[in-house]
C-alpha cells in the first residue's frame, strides 16, 4: 500500500496499547505492528477486532532485551514507534523495583539507541506519567512541574522522560513525551483502583438483587485524589503529538481531580445503591443505607503504599490550545461507562 507508514506500538495488548491499535486502524491507512511480550495474556480479549484487519500484525518484543529491540527496528523499519509498554502498576514497584527500572527506563534507552542507529527518522512517543510529579509542589501540574517521584515506578518514568529529552536535544531526533495523568476504561486491569471499584460495585449490586451474601470491596487510601480521564480520549492526543511539525512534550489530563472515595460514591450511584460512610481510618466502612448490615466498602491496610501520591491535578491547556485536543468524557460519564460495561455479564446470566 503506497504512502502507508509503519507504526510499532508496544504494550499492544494493554489498555492504552490496544485502544491505540484500534484507533489507528480506524482512523488511518497505516500498517500497525503490535508488539507484545510472549507471556502477555490479553491477546484474544483486547485485540480481537485488530486481528480482523489485514493492516495489523503482532510481533514479540521484550523491553528487557536490547537484542530483540534492535532486531525489531532493523527488520520492521518503522516510521513511528509508540512506546506504551511498561510495568505500569505503581504498587508493585516497591516489591519489583529492578523490573520497573529495567522495563521502564533501560528499555526506553535501548529503543532510543536502536532508532538513532538504524532508523533515525522514526518518530518516537514515550508514555510519561503524572507519577513523575509525585509529591506535588503546586496545582495544577503543568509540563514545567519539577520531577518529584514517590515510588520506584515514578523514578523509572522520570529517568525515561529525561532520556527522551536528552536524545531529542543531542541527536535532533523526533522524540516526544506525553505526560499522561490517570486514564481508565473497560480494558483496565482489575488491580487498578477504578476497575476494582466498578467490578466490585456490579458484583455487589448483583448479590443484593439476588438476596445473596457478599464480601465488601477492600480498598487502601480512599482519600487519594487523581485526575482521571477516558483512555479513548488519550489515544487521539498521542496521535496529535506524533503529527506535530516539531517534537514538543504535552500534558494529557482532564484538569479535574476527584478522590477514590468520590469514585466509589459515583459507582454505587450508577447501580442505584446509596451508601453512608461510618467510622474513620482503618475502621471506616461504607454501608448500604437501605440495609445497614450490608457493608459495601472496608479498608484493608494491605493496600496502603509505602509512600503515597496524595493529589494529582493536571493542566492540559497547551495540548488543548496548540494541538486542538480535548477530552470528550467527564468524570461522571467515565464512571458510568465503566460500571455499565461491568454490569453486562450479569444481565446475560
Ligand atoms: O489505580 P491506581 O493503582 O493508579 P496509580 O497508582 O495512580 O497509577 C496509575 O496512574 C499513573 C498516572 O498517574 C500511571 F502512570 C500508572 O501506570 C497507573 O496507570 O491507584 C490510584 C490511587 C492510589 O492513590 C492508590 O493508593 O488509588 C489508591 N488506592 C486505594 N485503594 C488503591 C486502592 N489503588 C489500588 N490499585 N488498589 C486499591 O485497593
Amino acid at each position: 500500500m503506497k504512502n502507508n507508514k509503519r507504526i510499532i506500538i508496544t504494550g499492544a495488548t494493554g489498555q492504552l496499547g490496544s485502544l491505540m491499535v484500534d484507533f489507528l486502524l480506524k482512523n488511518t491507512n497505516h500498517e500497525i505492528i503490535g508488539a507484545i511480550r510472549r507471556t502477555s495474556q490479553l491477546i484474544g480479549k483486547n485485540l480481537k477486532n485488530a486481528f480482523k484487519n489485514k493492516r495489523f500484525k503482532l510481533i514479540h518484543l521484550d523491553l528487557n532485551d536490547s537484542h530483540s529491540i534492535t532486531t525489531t527496528i532493523k527488520n520492521e523499519k518503522p516510521d513511528f514507534f509508540i512506546n506504551l509498554g511498561a510495568s505500569t502498576f505503581v504498587a508493585d514497584s516497591w516489591s519489583m523495583p529492578e523490573n520497573h527500572m529495567n522495563t521502564n527506563s533501560i528499555g526506553v534507552l535501548h529503543i532510543l539507541e536502536a532508532i538513532k542507529n538504524f532508523k533515525p527518522k522514526c518518530k518516537f512517543y514515550q508514555a510519561s506519567s503524572s507519577e513523575m510529579f509525585g509529591d506535588v509542589h503546586y496545582s495544577p501540574q503543568d509540563i514545567k512541574h519539577p520531577l518529584s517521584p514517590r515510588s520506584p515506578y515514578g523514578v523509572s518514568k522520570c529517568s525515561a522522560h529525561l532520556l527522551c529529552k536528552t536524545y531529542r536535544e543531542s541527536y535532533d531526533m523526533f522524540v516526544v513525551s506525553g505526560v499522561m495523568f490517570n486514564n481508565e476504561s473497560y480494558r483496565r486491569q482489575s488491580y487498578f483502583v477504578t476497575r476494582k471499584i466498578t467490578l466490585g460495585t456490579t458484583r455487589i449490586k448483583n448479590a443484593i438483587d439476588n438476596n445473596e451474601k457478599f464480601e465488601p470491596i477492600e480498598l487502601g487510601n480512599i482519600d487519594a485524589k487523581r485526575d482521571w480521564s477516558d483512555s479513548e480520549d488519550f489515544v487521539e492526543g498521542i496521535w496529535l503529538m506524533m503529527n506535530q511539525d516539531k517534537p514538543k512534550d504535552y500534558i494529557l489530563s482532564s484538569n479535574e481531580t476527584h478522590s477514590v472515595r468520590e469514585f466509589v460514591e459515583e459507582a454505587f450511584k450508577v447501580v442505584g445503591i446509596e451508601g453512608r460512610w461510618e467510622g474513620s481510618g482503618v475502621g471506616e466502612v461504607l454501608i448500604d443505607i437501605k440495609n445497614p448490615l450490608n457493608v459495601l466498602i472496608r479498608i484493608n491496610p494491605k493496600f496502603y503504599r509505602p509512600a503515597e501520591v496524595n493529589l494529582l491535578l493536571g493542566d492540559s491547556t497547551p495540548a488543548r490550545q496548540e494541538l486542538g485536543w480535548s477530552p470528550s468524557v467527564s468524570f461522571k460519564q467515565l464512571v458510568t461507562k465503566m460500571v455499565l460495561h461491568d454490569l453486562e455479564p450479569y444481565k446475560k446470566a
